[in-house]
């Protein structure tokens, strides 16, 4: 049986943000199975996310929003599910298996507990308004350094990659948040496991390209 062609991708991004994610999944759908997409780069620091084009896509000006056809979707979770469910034979996440619900569950927990307090620490103020914010920041950065220390212990006991020996989209999460860990000024000494599991996903072709194209170094 033939399958219908899947609609036009186009994915917005930010560089170094949550995005970076799903940028990777599409570069690897493109690499290996010549899935074909499009992407719009959205620089938050210049608050082109509050431009009238990207709130035209995306009223909640946020990345990543993937444009399939002529329908927006947002949310990282749901971006990825919905890759994964078109081309499963990308194995965006492990397969069916113990080890495919232990994966969607820290996928799961990067994007709802450790991604929201690194915004609380790279964003006090949207939280606890001036008065606030420092001490937002700094329960944040304590939960965050925690978060840190749980994911250098799953990159210790991990065998190559998080789930085996090709990178998936935790992988990618992580990442990225040792991405932002450095940039909040944690010594990433501090966690080599996670830095040498992000090493060998920079040494990817499609982590590779990525981490390229958005310009981003382990600070
Ligand atoms: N829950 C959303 C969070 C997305 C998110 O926080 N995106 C950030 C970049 S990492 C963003 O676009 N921030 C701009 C804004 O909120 O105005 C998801 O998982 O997609």
């Amino acid at each position: 049986m033939l399958r219908a062609a899947p609609p036009s991708l186009r994915l917005y991004w930010g560089p170094g943000t949550c995005s970076f994610v799903a940028h990777f999944a599409l570069e690897r759908l493109r690499r290996e199975l010549g899935v074909a997409y499009d992407d719009t780069r959205i620089v938050l620091a210049q608050r082109e996310h509050f431009a009238p084009e990207f709130l035209a896509v995306n009223p909640r000006h946020q990345v990543p929003t993937l444009m399939i056809g002529t329908t927006p979707l947002t949310q990282l979770a749901a971006i990825l599910h919905y890759l994964d469910h078109t081309f499963p034979e990308a194995q965006l996440f492990p397969p069916p298996g113990p080890m495919r619900w232990q994966a969607l569950s820290t996928f799961l927990w990067l994007n709802t507990t450790v991604h929201p307090s690194h915004t609380r620490l790279f964003r006090p103020e949207r939280f606890g308004g001036e008065a606030g914010a420092a001490s937002v920041a700094e329960i944040a950065r304590t939960t965050f350094a925690a978060a840190l220390g749980e994911i250098e212990t799953l990159c210790a006991g991990a065998p190559h990659f998080l789930h085996g020996d090709r990178p998936d989209a935790v992988d990618a999460y992580v990442f990225v948040i040792l991405h932002w860990a450095g940039l909040r000024g944690f010594d990433l000494q501090q966690f080599p496991a996670t830095v040498a599991l992000v090493e060998r996903f920079r040494a990817t072709e499609a982590g590779g390209a990525i981490v390229e194209k958005e310009g981003l170094a382990l600070s």
